[in-house]
């Protein structure tokens, strides 16, 4: 089996020797004790990867052939994410934080100023005063635990996570459209399609390894179609590029619907026996004609044209969307949009006919289902729905009564803590004064808290504000499973145990529990019995997992749910035979007339500001911002404009440049890129502090899902002040591995 931890020669030959490629200290060249069968912590992809470990660290890694989903292969992220767990930034012991500083502390002690906060915040305030934030990068079982801890142990209302700054506006359209909120399709399926349009995704740098699916169908004759402002990666080899104005997109899915329907290329029949409310789109989308379309979207009406030529009469066709129509204050509804093109040519439920939003985080799918949103309990379930409140109250063996409510979500949490309504918090997974909107405002929130605690494994931004940070486990130092974008749940293993004195996150969970009076609702000797009572609590949900065990998924590489039952295979492709997750197995078209965004550019604020991902750094930074290599990779935020626009600011390529929005603003050097719209400029939002992008987005959120407009402000762009010449930033950079 081939070893990649090495450059091979061929590599060395062409290249020379990679010093910067190697982590700081070189290659690790030992003989591992054992290899363990896992996967990636990072994205929605979840490769299968093979650690290597030595005298109880993670030393390096081997590819894991056998694995469907990426069959050997890694991305630059992933043949990195090994050197976490014996980082020297890892923290080791619990920090407890004082006049001088973090000191460290026995876990007693922690635990114990926690869980006094906890009561005495409660019992001043209310129960609903104190948060709990939990994420999705975070194992199923963590994620049905966060939700349970929260309810029972915390008895608060005010749980969310995450993946509302992600996942949310898809999923409450997929919802909505289908009744389910699952990719409909198992990945396979995309090589067999015959076009192909990915709207809003960067897929080539936040998917690396989905790429190679949409090559294997374009090497079979299949048509790719991109619509994204920015000319990204896969864009460069796609049929046709769509370079939509930011914030545009329900409207131009309107226009290419408004073409398929005057070209006589809709399924009259599929839309008469499996949807509804068909007329109502119908209407809507006559007056988005290519023309009074390109004036709303930028989009040349020859182009519109030209992807209804291709997807209309397409034998087998695959939709897969991202972040970049779902960061809005209209997410759900360019995702419904969208989802009308699927449902009104009828290509959905069979082998290449389909539909995905690509998931985001390690569980951004499982982290989504397992009840640790502030509407969601157990399986799916609905917080306000009396008969799914009890059957959960019963399976706790709690009173229905007792139950909270719905609670707030991200965002607004951090509204209440500022209004002053909430007072204490506790996250786990989550590094928000990083990754949402309007970083002055979070970090005042945080300072307003009386008491603030961070479960992680490195001391995040936000973690800095803790009063007490408990060192949690990363990936490699816990068992647990997790779903990945394709609804495929698989089994990460333990590799390693939690360096120092670190726990096992759901310990620290259970034993917070158990001090809170609720130890015997959170006995579990191993996560595999959380993993059990996961499953008994999905039974007959909307999600449901009851036949699934570590066994059987081991098994068989992954089981898709829904897998109701033992003997269950699980479902790989939904909707077969066109039947939907809807009462009357119909799916729902959604007529939304195309509204602008929340702050649309002027006079004063003449150009687009969006932001998201590069293929090196991860999230909010804090896991990778750590490992040399990736950093050297892409070591500092740089501004993408359109030469058109450097050429009329003055600017040229790595000079500082400021970009100023109604909320601040941000200093980084230009990257001057032919494939970018010229009226729109990008930032990656993985820095913190002074180069942080969030100091500059807004907190509109789309008033469905809750998610926040990250993908479209107004913003100026100046010459920075004092700017001479060309600059690099020296960044405050955590230690490297
Ligand atoms: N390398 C890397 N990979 C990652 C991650 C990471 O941080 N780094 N994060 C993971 C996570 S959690 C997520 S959610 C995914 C995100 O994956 P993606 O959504 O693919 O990534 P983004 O860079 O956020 O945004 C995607 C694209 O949206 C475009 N865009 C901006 N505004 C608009 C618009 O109005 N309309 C359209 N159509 N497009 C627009 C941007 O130009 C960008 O190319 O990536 C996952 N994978
Ligand atoms: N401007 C702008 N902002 C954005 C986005 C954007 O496109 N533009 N994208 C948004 C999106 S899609 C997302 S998903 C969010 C992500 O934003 P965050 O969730 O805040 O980002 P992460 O870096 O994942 O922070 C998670 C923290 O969890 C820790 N962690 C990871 N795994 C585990 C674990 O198993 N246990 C414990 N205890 N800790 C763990 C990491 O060390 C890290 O400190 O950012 C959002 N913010
Ligand atoms: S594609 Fe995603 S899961 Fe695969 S190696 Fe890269 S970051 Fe990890
Ligand atoms: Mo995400």
């Amino acid at each position: 089996m081939a070893i990649l931890t090495l450059p091979d020669e061929a590599y060395c030959a062409r290249f020379g020797p990679t010093p910067s490629y190697a982590p700081v200290g070189g290659w690790d060249q030992r003989e591992p004790d054992r290899l363990v069968k896992t996967h990636c912590c990072f994205c929605g992809v979840q490769c299968g990867i093979q650690l290597k470990v030595k005298d109880d660290q993670v030393i390096g890694f081997e590819p894991w052939e056998e694995f469907p989903v990426n069959q050997g292969k890694l991305c630059p992220k992933g043949v990195k994410r090994y050197l976490q767990n014996g980082h020297p930034d890892r923290l080791l012991a619990p920090l407890i934080r004082s006049e001088s500083g973090f000191r460290q502390s026995s876990w007693d002690e922690a635990l114990n100023k926690t869980v006094e906060a906890i009561k005495s915040i409660q019992a001043k305030y209310g129960k609903d005063a104190f948060a709990f934030l939990g994420g999705a990068s975070m194992t199923n079982e963590k994620a049905y635990l966060n939700g349970k801890f929260a309810r029972v142990a915390l008895g608060t209302a005010n749980i969310d996570y995450n993946g509302r700054l992600c996942m949310v506006s898809a999923g409450a359209a997929n919802r909505m459209a289908f009744g389910i909120d699952r990719a409909a399709n198992p990945w396979s399926d995309i090589p067999l399609a015959k076009v192909i349009l990915i709207a809003g995704s960067n897929v080539a740098e936040c998917f690396p390894i989905l790429t190679d699916y949409i090559w294997r169908a374009r090497d079979q004759g299949a048509k790719i179609i991109i619509i994204d402002p920015r000319i990204t990666p896969l864009a460069r080899t796609a049929d046709l590029f769509l370079p939509v104005r930011p914030g545009r997109d329900s409207a131009l899915a309107h226009g290419i619907l408004h073409v398929l329907i005057e070209r006589r290329w809709v399924d009259e029949s599929f839309i008469a026996e499996h949807t509804k409310d068909f007329e109502k789109v119908r209407a809507l989308v006559k007056t988005y004609t290519p023309g009074v379309t390109e004036g709303i979207t930028g989009v040349p009406a020859a182009s519109i044209l030209k992807a209804a030529e291709l997807w209309g009469p397409a034998e087998s066709s695959m939709l897969l969307h991202a972040r970049g129509i779902e960061h809005h204050t209209k997410g759900v509804e360019n995702v419904l949009s969208y989802i009308n093109l699927v449902l009104a040519t009828g290509r959905i439920g069979k082998p290449g006919c389909g539909y995905g939003t690509i998931t985001g985080q390690g569980n951004g799918q499982g982290g989504r289902e397992h009840g640790q949103r502030c509407n969601q309990l157990p399986g799916g379930r609905d917080i306000n729905h009396p008969d799914h409140r009890q059957f959960i109250a019963d399976f706790w063996g709690v009173l229905e009564s007792e139950l909270p409510r719905q609670g707030l979500t991200a965002c607004e949490i951090f509204e209440a803590i500022e209004q002053g309504e909430i007072k204490g918090l506790i996250t786990i997974s989550f590094n928000p004064l990083v990754s949402i909107p309007e970083a002055n405002r979070t970090r005042a929130a945080l300072e307003k808290l009386e008491f603030y605690g961070a479960i992680d494994f490195f001391l995040n931004e936000t973690a800095r504000h803790a009063d007490v940070v408990l060192a949690g486990s990363l990936q490699e130092e816990d068992e647990g499973t997790v779903t990945t974008g394709e609804g495929r749940c698989v089994r990460l293993r333990q590799a390693v145990k939690p360096p120092g004195r670190a726990r096992v996150d759901w310990h620290i969970i259970c034993d917070l529990a158990n001090r809170l009076g609720k130890g015997e609702l959170f006995c579990y000797s191993n996560a595999e019995e959380i993993f059990n009572e996961l499953t008994a609590a999905s039974q007959g949900g909307p999600i449901d997992y009851s036949g699934m065990t570590y066994e059987r998924i081991e098994n068989s590489m992954g089981l898709f749910w829904p897998c109701p039952a033992p003997g269950h295979p699980g479902t790989p492709r939904l909707f077969e035979g066109g039947r939907f997750f809807h009462t009357d197995s119909k799916a729902r078209f959604h007529a939304y007339d195309y509204r602008p965004p929340a702050e649309d550019v002027d006079a004063e604020f003449p150009i687009f500001f969006t932001s998201g991902r590069v293929v090196s750094q991860y999230l909010s930074g804090t896991q990778t911002r750590r490992i040399g290599s990736l950093v050297d990779q892409y070591p500092e935020p740089l501004c993408e404009m359109h030469p058109r626009l450097a050429e009329k600011l003055g600017i040229d390529d790595r000079e500082l440049v400021t970009v100023i929005t109604r909320r601040g603003e941000i200093t980084v050097p230009a990257q001057i890129v032919k494939t970018i719209r010229p009226d729109t400029v990008f930032i990656p939002y993985h820095w913190p502090g002074k180069k942080a992008a969030n100091q500059i987005t807004h907190r509109a959120l789309d008033p469905i899902s809750k998610i926040p407009e990250f993908k479209v402000c107004a913003c100026r762009v100046e010459k920075a002040a004092g700017a001479n010449g060309h600059a690099s930033i020296v960044l405050e950079s955590p230690r490297r591995k």
